[in-house]
């Protein structure tokens, strides 16, 4: 059976919990059709979450791999366009790191696209009822850097495996401890996004022609 790996990331930055996590382990075994889900935590820690993101690829050898965030303040299901070849953290990793304008890859190109089908993802959420959008930047912390080393990775030698990168929203209890006003996601939705998402992924070899596109 073939394999889809998803992964999330541990908490960081004072939160007692990351929605990217709570929300992958939830389709840990599950199928997909005739795909099998492999839900896998990382640190969020740049390098590290690279090595064990390395170490779940060598193992469980998947077709489609989409690696999940948390962007606290987004409103959306935000499906990334773009990783690009630079670490700028705002504030220390969990490790205690903070590279400031660092290439992620010495050498490597600027940036890579992903190779999921964001369009028809985006368009199968809505249709969902489930708000999402394109986005044209994963910014410059982990997340990003995992993005790149992922698209990095698969462009050096898993010619099958397609990737990609989707950031989300705060859970509901988490904004509760923000300003009035940020935005959240509950659990169930963001677990039936990745569902959604996945289906639309497994759907769509080719993307559709439609426009995802910002004027700023
Ligand atoms: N979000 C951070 C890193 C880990 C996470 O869940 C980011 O957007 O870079």
């Amino acid at each position: 059976m073939k394999t889809i790996l998803l992964t999330g990331f541990e908490p960081f930055g004072g939160e007692p919990l990351n929605p990217s996590w709570e929300a992958v382990r939830q389709l840990d075994g599950q199928r997909r059709g005739d795909h099998q889900i492999r839900a896998v935590r990382l640190s969020c820690a740049f390098g590290q979450a690279l090595t064990e993101l390395e170490a779940a690829l060598a193992q469980h050898q998947p077709v489609l791999v989409l690696a999940v965030g948390q962007a606290g303040g987004r409103s959306e299901l935000s499906l990334e366009r773009i990783a690009i070849n630079l670490d700028d953290a705002r504030i220390p990793d969990n490790a205690g790191a903070q590279p400031i304008d660092s290439p992620i890859v010495a050498d490597g190109p600027a940036a890579y696209f992903t190779t999921l089908p964001i369009k028809a993802m985006v368009a199968a959420l809505r249709e969902a009822g489930l708000p999402a959008a394109v986005s044209h930047s994963a910014g410059t912390y982990v997340c990003n850097h995992l993005f790149y080393g992922l698209m990095h990775e698969i462009g050096r030698g898993r010619p099958g495996c397609r990737g990609g990168f989707l950031h989300i929203p705060y859970l509901p209890e988490q904004a509760a401890r923000h300003p009035a006003g940020t935005p959240s996601m509950s659990l169930s939705q963001i677990v039936r996004g990745l569902e959604v998402g996945l289906d639309a992924a497994l759907h769509h070899e080719r993307d559709l022609r439609i426009s995802g596109g910002t004027t700023h």
